[in-house]
């Protein structure tokens, strides 16, 4: 898979993608990461990529022009046009379901917005899809875009080992993750629950499935409702439901 990152931050993007996981599918060929930087793409004199808005008010908007360009240059080389996202406050929020579906894409264009935002009409031009990641302001879109690169990508097939594979499962089936402990057996006077000890799988995962339930109760009731139960659960956690 192949991204493509409209920025005024090259470095910042680049940097953020390129250590451990996201680094590791990068050298194995199974993902392509390169930052555009729009600012390559101006035709002004001083390099300038912002004006003030029509109308008045505060801060400046980036211009149509030098942001078309760049998307323009991507699509030129790839020979179409693929789905391109604005990463902006004003879009659905962003959902494991989203990066599933983005991951089945070739290539994918990521679009970064500072200042106050961009001229609409170019917007409209280019963009097939707003996705913010959360209702809070942040004060551009590289962030959010590394957030989206992490999340698609360890969707696409083999970057993930499968050691590291299962957790997303669970997350799908809208319920967290059990808790989970390593060596020591005791630490600060606390014991590992003894069951994980017993060498009965069966035992482990029936206690792993009640965990996963009670702690979803505990800190994402919201998710609940959406949870995948058997009837038994059903009946057993109907309160929470
Ligand atoms: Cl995608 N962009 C900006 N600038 N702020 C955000 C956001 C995106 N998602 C939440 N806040």
């Amino acid at each position: 898979m192949n991204f493509h990152i409209l920025t005024l931050f090259p470095d910042m993007v680049m940097q953020g993608l390129s250590t451990s996981i996201i680094g590791r599918a990068k050298d194995k060929g199974l993902l392509s990461i390169e930052a555009v930087n729009i600012r390559d793409y101006t035709l002004e004199r001083h390099k300038k990529v912002d004006d003030y808005p029509y109308g008045g008010g505060a801060g400046m908007l980036m211009q149509a022009q030098p942001v078309y360009d760049a998307w323009k240059s991507v699509v030129d080389r790839i020979g179409y046009k693929p789905r391109t996202v604005y990463l902006t406050p004003q879009g659905p929020t962003f959902t494991q379901p989203m990066a599933k579906d983005l991951a089945q894409a070739k290539d994918l264009i990521l679009l970064c917005g500072h200042y106050e935002g961009i001229d609409e009409r170019v917007l409209e031009e280019i963009v097939t899809d707003y996705v913010s990641i959360g209702d809070y302001v942040l004060t551009g879109g590289e962030l959010p875009a590394m957030v989206m690169v992490d999340a698609i990508s360890r969707m696409v097939p083999g970057v993930l080992t499968n050691d590291e594979s299962g957790s997303t499962e669970s997350f799908e089936g809208n319920l967290l993750e059990y808790p989970q402990y390593s060596r020591p057996e005791e630490w600060m006077g606390k014991k590992v629950p003894s069951i994980l000890l017993s060498g009965d799988h069966k035992k482990v995962d029936e206690w792993r499935r009640e965990q996963a339930i009670l702690r979803t109760i505990k800190r994402r009731p919201d998710l609940l409702k959406k949870a995948e139960l058997t009837k038994k659960e059903q009946m057993k956690y109907q309160e929470y439901l």
